[in-house]
Formats: structure tokens, C-alpha cells, sequence
């Protein structure tokens, strides 16, 4: 298991969507060449890992067939996964072990249930949180706790997977499934009680809906996605922050800077002549 407290900074997954639909990114990256090509440019940025995927997850996104899903993430798979770790983002079996054969190492799995595949396989594995299915999840969200309810979930299908022989697993509050904007700030406000679980956090805020509807202009209107990145730097920020291990997000570069301010060890701990020394005032 990774130990992202080793690291200078954490991870920085860059999300690649190869679909028509998805929320932020929706049909840029449909044909291989030019998600190759983006997932090429993120490793660029800095990219720890890149997570591609071939079903939008959005409330109301149509099921995608399990051929089609394939034919769109495998050949992006194979040809990122020699320059980059790859996580693949399905909830399909088929899929989880088709791309793990591509190449995938880790197996982003927004259902929680896939852990037997990550185990057959000899990959990572996501556990995210869900309330529900993606048609519905939005409909009307009630928790009691979101954040001990989230927890004990999430702990206990990780504990399945140990059990199963998954020697990798990461945690992962789901921001903006099955929860309200108010459920979504409770989670990042309570993500310490995630970390304290002892599996590293996963967290993904990148230009979500609830990052528009707080950032609502004078005009009364939620920003819209093009108008995001300020909401989702100060979120990646917090959470990584809180001791997050990775954040997913779809603006790689400005996320790593964020990363690194985060992860740099404070009282000046290197040595005389490195950058850290040299003002140049500007
Ligand atoms: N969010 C989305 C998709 N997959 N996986 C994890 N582990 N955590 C997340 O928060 C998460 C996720 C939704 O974002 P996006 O992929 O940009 O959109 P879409 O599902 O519409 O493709």
C-alpha cells in the first residue's frame, strides 16, 4: 500500500473521461488519439496516476454497453499505461479485468463492490461512496451522520476486500453522490475521521456541481463548470490538507502546485542553494 505521508506531496490523479457525456469534460476526449493525447499531456503536468474511464457517472447518464465501454477505454489503456500508472473508472467486471490486462493497476470503482476483481486481478482498488444509483442519487439524500455513515461503510468493504487479499485499497467519500451541497462540506469538514480509519483517502471535488452552486454569482446564477477551478484548488487544497493521500481532478498542473505548497516541509528543511533559498523577489 502506498504511503502518501512519504511522499514530498500527495498523488495527483488526472481524470480522463472517454465518453460523450460526462459532466465536465463530456465528449473532448471521445476518440482514442485525442484522449491519448490529453492523458500524454497530463503525464506532463505531473500526473501520478491517470484514471480513465468510459461511463459517466453523472445523475442521469445513460448506461453505456459493456462493448462500447471496452472499445472506448481499452485502446487509451494500452497506450498510456507504459508512461503512467492507469486507473480504470467502471463499475463493469468485465471492464475492471479487461483494462487490468491493458495494463491498469487500480481498479476506480464509484459502486464499492469490485474488490473480488482488484483481488483476482493482483490490482489497487477505489472503494467510493454511493448513495444509490446514479439515476436517482440526487433525488432526496437523507443521512442521519454523513460522515460516520459514509466511514462505516467505506470500512467495511475495505475490510472485505483485506479479507480478500486486495493489498491496496483507498477510501473515498463520494463528493456529490447521494449528497447535498450541505452533505458535501460536512465530508470535507469531516475528513479527518476518514484518515484516522488508517486507509489512504481519496477525494474528488474537481468542478463539481456543489463548487457552482457556492460560488453563485451576484447575478443569483451557480458558476458554471468553466468557472470551477478557483472551488476545486481551495477544496483539493483542504483536503489534502486534512491528510487526504490523493485528490482526482481534471486541472492536473494547477493541482500539483497546490500539492506541492501542501506537501512541503515547513521550516525551510533544505539545503543552502536550493530554490527555497533564492528570493528574487518576484
Ligand atoms: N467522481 C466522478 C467519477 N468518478 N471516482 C472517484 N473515486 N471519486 C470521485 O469523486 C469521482 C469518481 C465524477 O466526475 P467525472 O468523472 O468528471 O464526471 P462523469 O462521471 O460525468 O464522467
Amino acid at each position: 500500500m502506498p504511503d502518501a505521508n512519504t511522499e514530498e506531496r500527495a498523488l495527483v490523479m488526472g481524470i480522463l473521461n472517454v465518453t460523450p457525456d460526462s459532466f465536465s469534460d463530456g465528449g473532448q476526449w471521445l476518440e482514442a488519439d485525442r484522449a491519448i493525447s490529453r492523458g500524454l499531456e497530463m503525464i506532463a503536468e505531473g500526473a501520478d496516476i491517470v484514471d480513465v474511464g468510459g461511463e459517466s457517472t453523472r445523475p442521469g447518464a445513460a448506461m453505456v454497453p459493456v462493448e462500447e465501454e471496452l472499445r472506448r477505454v481499452l485502446p487509451v489503456v494500452e497506450a498510456l499505461s507504459p508512461h503512467v500508472r492507469v486507473s480504470i473508472d467502471t463499475t463493469k467486471e468485465t471492464v475492471a479485468e479487461a483494462a487490468a490486462v491493458a495494463g491498469s493497476t487500480l481498479i476506480n470503482d464509484v459502486s464499492a463492490s469490485l474488490w473480488p476483481v482488484a483481488a483476482r486481478c493482483g490490482v489497487g482498488w477505489v472503494a467510493m461512496h454511493r448513495s444509490g444509483v446514479a439515476a436517482t442519487m440526487q433525488d432526496d439524500p437523507r443521512y442521519v451522520n454523513v460522515v460516520t455513515e459514509v466511514r462505516d461503510l467505506l470500512v467495511e468493504r475495505a475490510s472485505q476486500a483485506a479479507e480478500a487479499g486486495v493489498e491496496e485499497i483507498w477510501i473515498d467519500p463520494g463528493i456529490g453522490f447521494g449528497k447535498t451541497v450541505h452533505h458535501n462540506l460536512e465530508l470535507l469538514a469531516g475528513l479527518d475521521t476518514l484518515v484516522a480509519t488508517g486507509f489512504p483517502v481519496l477525494v474528488g471535488t474537481s468542478r463539481k456541481a456543489f463548487l457552482g452552486v457556492l460560488a453563485v454569482g451576484p447575478d443569483g446564477v451557480p458558476a458554471p463548470v468553466s468557472d470551477r477551478l478557483p472551488g476545486s484548488l481551495a477544496t483539493a487544497t483542504w483536503a489534502l490538507q486534512q491528510g487526504a493521500g490523493m485528490v482526482r481532478v481534471h486541472d492536473v498542473a494547477a493541482t500539483v502546485q497546490a500539492a506541492l505548497l501542501v506537501g512541503r516541509p515547513t521550516g525551510g528543511t533544505r539545503s543552502a542553494g536550493s530554490t527555497l533559498d533564492t528570493e528574487d523577489g518576484s
